[in-house]
């Protein structure tokens, strides 16, 4: 019988048989599963499910899905002690095969029945922790392309961001300080700098709304936004777009302003495959309603004019998933914003944010698509010293869980969270000894190692 091995990482993808036989990825997140469709019939199915244990070791194990289609149905399950509540599907471990080593694998499989489509589902997670492991990922060769070259059009597969192959993917970037305020800090050189020698895949436009931002000069800074656009797509890195809401903390009170703004963006911006639009930076002090309300007006703008960009919202609590304002995930979750291809906010500071706040991200990375479209080094005031091991801490888990992120600020703004010293933006050297703060070696480190990025 002609096999297909669909679903490496949390999306489809068919592969050969071989694919499997090939060598693990070195880079590898905490587990991986490859979900085998080995038969169908009339109404039913056969699928083979085999794990991989990237991460740890572990002593006990539960394997977690989601049916795609309602009509999907568990009959027999072999390996696991299987039970499907709804759509929700569990396969915890029998004894004899409840300890994984690192790199084990383990072969389960069922017999299903369907009324429907038989899609296959597209997201696991094991001990609760999204399985966005995968082998296949030798390092690209220097002359691969661009971030934007290799990966395409992204969009939301599942937990994750997915390439044009349908694979999960990490973006590592910086992010703008105001443009009101460090325009100067981003021109031929700095771009240049950003793109070869950090090799960021990303750039964030942070464009305030207030504190003499955006709303001074609607025309202005929508023109700005545009060619920062264009910077960023010439040297094939992505661009997050980010209407940079602060105070006040409501978005509404920018409801208007947004829709005007992302009408003319996403016209303008809609043939490029680089745009990701950030709609909220930072809600706080406004329930997650209001901001999911806020999120429900604009995204339909954003999708009458650009049908296919991932869209980012903020969360409550300056984009802390609620935690912040005294919330946790369980209000997005239980309360999503209804819309499809969107990712999540979660902004930190490692120096005020630390173990409560990687336990939810940890926690809320199987259940929503997280994207740290912000984050610094420091203080949330932006300021004060480089937290090196909270720093580290957060890094290595949004690397382990593929989440994208931006660091706050690439500019030479008087505060630690900067990554330049005063005084080197306008100047023509962004890379000699001597630019970098203690924040930005730190970061063009950890940028600036080779992308993985699936290609099959
Ligand atoms: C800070 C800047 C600081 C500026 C201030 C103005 O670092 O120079 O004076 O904004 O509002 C955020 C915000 C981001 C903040 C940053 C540090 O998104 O705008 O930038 N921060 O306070 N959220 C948490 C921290």
């Amino acid at each position: 019988m002609k096999r297909f091995l669909a679903l490496l990482a949390t999306c489809a993808t068919v592969l050969g048989l071989t694919a499997l036989t090939g060598p693990q990825a070195a880079a590898a997140a905490g587990c991986r599963v490859d979900y085998t469709v080995a038969g169908q019939w009339q109404g039913g199915f056969q699928a083979g499910v085999r794990i991989t244990n990237l991460g740890a070791p572990v002593s006990g194990w539960t394997l977690g899905f989601t049916m795609p289609d309602a009509g999907q149905k568990i009959v027999q399950g072999w390996n696991a002690t299987w039970s499907q509540s709804g759509a929700t599907v569990t396969a915890a471990a029998v004894d004899w095969n409840r300890t994984l080593a690192t790199g084990a694998t383990v072969d389960l499989g069922f017999t299903g029945s369907f009324t429907g489509a038989n899609p296959r589902p597209t997201a696991f997670t094991l001990n609760g922790v999204a399985c966005t492991g995968s082998v296949e990922e030798p390092p690209p060769a220097p002359d691969d392309g661009t971030p934007v070259d290799v990966n395409g059009q992204l969009h939301v597969c599942g937990v994750n961001l997915c390439n044009q192959y349908d694979r999960p993917v990490q973006l590592r970037g910086m992010s703008t300080h105001g443009l009101q305020w460090f325009s100067r800090c981003y021109d031929t050189a700095s771009l240049d700098a950003l793109a070869q020698d950090w090799k960021s895949d990303l750039l964030r436009i942070a464009m305030y709304v207030q504190e003499d931002g955006y709303e001074t000069d609607p025309a202005g800074f929508t023109g700005r936004v545009n060619s920062l656009v264009d910077m960023a797509e010439a040297r094939g890195m992505y661009a997050v777009i980010d209407f940079h809401t602060l105070t006040p903390g409501d978005p509404n009170f920018n409801l208007d302003r947004a829709k005007t703004f992302f009408a003319s963006v996403a016209a303008r911006n809609a043939g490029k495959k680089n745009v990701i639009y950030e709609i909220a930076n930072e809600p706080n002090g406004v329930s997650w309603a209001a901001v999911k309300s806020y999120a429900e007006q604009v995204i339909p703008v954003i999708r009458a004019a650009d049908p296919d960009a991932v869209v980012i919202v903020g969360t409550r609590g300056w984009s802390s998933l609620g935690v912040s304002d005294g919330s946790n995930e369980n209000e997005v979750v239980d309360n999503p914003v209804n819309a499809t291809n969107i990712m999540y906010a979660f902004h930190f500071y490692a120096a005020s944010h630390k173990d409560a706040y990687r336990a939810t991200v940890s926690r809320a990375a199987s259940r929503l698509p997280l994207f740290v479209s912000e984050f610094g080094t420091v203080s949330a005031t932006g300021g004060g010293a480089v937290d090196r091991a909270s720093s580290t801490a957060w890094l290595d888990l949004l690397d382990q869980l593929k989440i994208s992120y931006a660091n706050w600020t690439y500019s030479d703004a008087d505060e630690g969270s900067a990554a330049f010293r005063p005084g080197t933006c306008g100047g023509t050297d962004y890379s000699g000894s001597g630019v970098l703060t203690e924040s930005g070696a730190l970061l063009k480190s950890r940028i600036s190692t080779p992308d993985t990025f699936p290609t099959r």
